[in-house]
């Protein structure tokens, strides 16, 4: 198919994965029908039709922290308090990237996942340089835990960030989100047309869903519902490059996918950045001190909705009054009846994080926020230098009070 034509089908497909589940089979059907067409009338697509400019950006801010709940008034920015660890870049981190730069030039292909609660964080710069020049897919994965139904607002929007790269979301436990991926690389299988069928590299941040999809894609498209790829809910899990796992067969197009072990940026200085990865699994938790993940959590609910945990707690802004409310409500004590807010805020994290405690998405999306974001990657709060000294004198600290502790209990 020429490249016109190849647009055309690569756009309508596209098109599919994001008007309804329901319909997406259907249109992904109708897409083929479409390509076949289009095989036949490629000399009499117009070029305007057949890479469409993406349509005007409409004018959408994300929305401001309003007052409510009785004159209660969510935080409008967050302060960090206890110390954040700015890197998370660790040895099989660094060997994945290694191994992912030696196999992007025998792919044709590269699927990079982002988690659709954190479609700027999730955007981890390494990848820019060693893909460039490559055909890729952005999958927004886990939409079912950033909001129930895909908004169409938020979807144009994060999908014209990626122009003129095509952009899915996905729920992976939904038919019609997985077949519609599988139907578009099925097609690009076919128009490449290679008797070793096409070779697709699977790339992301840790823990957004890398090895689920593959598992998810290979289902629909091999029939074969056995996890070739382990999985699991905390970064680190997938350690290597995979083998090729086949998610499609020659009748369909032949396609190879290789998963990839998650990849972090060498050195985060921006803190709240950390923390959107930590809330939704992306760094270890044991890299961010609880109270503060949790009081991160209480911010971000309070700007979605403070009535998403009334159950427990009037709208609050102060993340010991919320975890302390918590804990007594569910029975979280300590010896002597005092509530245990440390297991009230890993009971809290938890629950956030099964789409419990609301679903929404962690960044501002908004027209040009990408933009923001790439210039403001380069703008550093505090230096790797600075970050370092400070860790080590932290360290440090911590040693001496504790030594100093050993020594008082000894004196006494
Ligand atoms: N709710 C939801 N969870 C998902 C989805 N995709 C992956 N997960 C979960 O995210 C966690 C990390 O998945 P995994 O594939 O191991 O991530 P990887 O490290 O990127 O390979 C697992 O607990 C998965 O069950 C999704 O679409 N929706
Ligand atoms: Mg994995």
């Amino acid at each position: 198919m020429a490249a016109p034509a190849r647009a055309l089908y690569r756009t309508t497909l596209a098109a599919s994965s994001i008007i309804s589940p329901r319909h997406a089979p259907s249109l992904v059907r109708l897409c083929t029908l479409a390509r076949g067409i289009s095989d036949i009338a490629t000399s009499a697509v117009p070029p305007h039709l057949a890479a469409p400019t993406p349509p005007p950006p409409p004018a959408h801010a994300s929305p401001a922290p309003k007052p409510n709940n009785g004159g209660f008034v969510a935080r409008t920015s967050f302060t960090t308090a206890g110390s954040i660890t700015p890197s998370f870049f660790l040895g099989h981190h660094k060997a994945g990237l290694d191994r992912m730069k030696e196999s992007v030039g025998s792919v044709s292909l590269v699927i990079e996942c982002r988690d659709y609660r954190v479609p700027l964080a999730s955007r981890n710069p390494l990848f820019e340089s060693t893909l460039l020049g490559k055909e890729r897919v952005v999958v927004y994965t886990k939409r079912d835990l950033g909001m129930l139904v895909l908004d169409d607002k938020t979807r144009d929007i994060m999908t014209r960030w990626h122009h003129p790269h095509t952009v899915f979301f996905s729920d992976t436990t939904s038919r019609g989100d997985i077949q519609t991926i599988v139907s578009y690389c099925q097609g690009v299988a076919r128009e490449n047309d290679s008797l070793t069928g096409l070779r697709i590299l699977i790339v992301g941040m840790p823990n957004v869903g890398k090895s689920t999809l593959l598992n998810a894609l290979r289902r629909a498209g091999t029939g074969n519902a056995t996890k070739a790829a382990k999985t699991g809910g905390q970064p680190g899990i997938t350690r290597k490059l995979s083998n090729t796992v086949k998610i499609s067969g020659e009748e369909d197009g032949l396609i190879y996918v290789i998963d990839t072990p998650g990849v972090f940026v060498p050195y985060m200085p921006n803190p709240q950045t950390m923390l959107k990865l930590a809330l939704v699994g992306s760094v270890k938790d044991s890299l961010v001190p609880l109270i503060t993940l949790a009081d991160y959590l209480l911010f971000q609910i309070n700007r979605a909705d403070p009535k998403l945990y009334k159950q427990w707690c009037a709208p609050t802004n102060d993340v010991l009054v919320w975890l302390r409310a918590v804990a007594k409500k569910t029975g979280k004590l300590l010896k002597g009846g005092e509530a245990d807010v440390e297991a009230a805020a890993i009971w809290m994290l938890g629950r956030y994080r099964k789409g419990l405690l609301g679903r929404f998405i962690l960044d501002d999306v908004k027209e040009g926020a990408l933009e923001e974001w790439i210039q403001g990657e380069g703008k550093v709060e505090e230096s790797e230098t600075a970050a370092r000294r400070r860790i080590r004198k932290e360290k440090s600290e911590a040693r001496r009070k504790k030594g100093a502790g050993a020594l008082g209990g000894a004196v006494e």
